[in-house]
């Protein structure tokens, strides 16, 4: 089985800032544990600070991978353009946040993602992505 892991603009910054709110592990980190826990799958993780290197992946592997975890971070409040894009893929998405979006402030309560998500994981910190794996399996 393979899973694509798409994470989006300053996502490359966990662990370093903000860690009441995104923990303090690194992503990179937090994959390798994933990869160990989850040997049986084929996990690849890519990530971007630019909207149009997350929609061509999502072209990419969108015809052939079995899933795709999406935290789109700030982009899934604005981006049509990635919301289209996972409308016109084959492989399920399932989007998923590290904190509760609904607790904060309201823009972040839209999601451009969701209608076109097989389902939608949030609030679960760093562990959000492990319960998305677990969903594939
Ligand atoms: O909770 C999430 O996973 C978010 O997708 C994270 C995004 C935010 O814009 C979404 O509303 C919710 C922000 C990612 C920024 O990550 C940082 C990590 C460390 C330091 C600064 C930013």
């Amino acid at each position: 089985m393979k899973i694509l892991i798409l994470n989006g603009p300053n996502l490359n910054l966990l662990g370093t800032r903000e860690p009441e709110v995104y923990g303090d592990q690194t992503f990179e980190s937090y994959f390798k544990s994933l990869k160990s826990k989850f040997s049986e799958i084929d996990l690849d993780y890519f990530q971007s600070n630019i909207e149009g290197e997350i929609i061509s992946k999502i072209q990419e592997v969108g015809f052939s991978f079995d899933g795709i975890i999406l935290n789109a971070a700030a982009y899934t409040h604005t981006s049509v353009g990635i919301g289209d894009a996972v409308k016109a893929i084959d492989t399920p998405v399932i989007e998923v946040h590290i904190s509760n979006t609904h607790q904060r402030e309201e823009f972040r309560h839209i999601s451009y993602i969701s209608p076109g998500a097989k389902g939608v994981i949030l609030g679960f910190g760093l562990q959000s992505y492990d319960l998305a794996i677990q969903s594939f399996l």
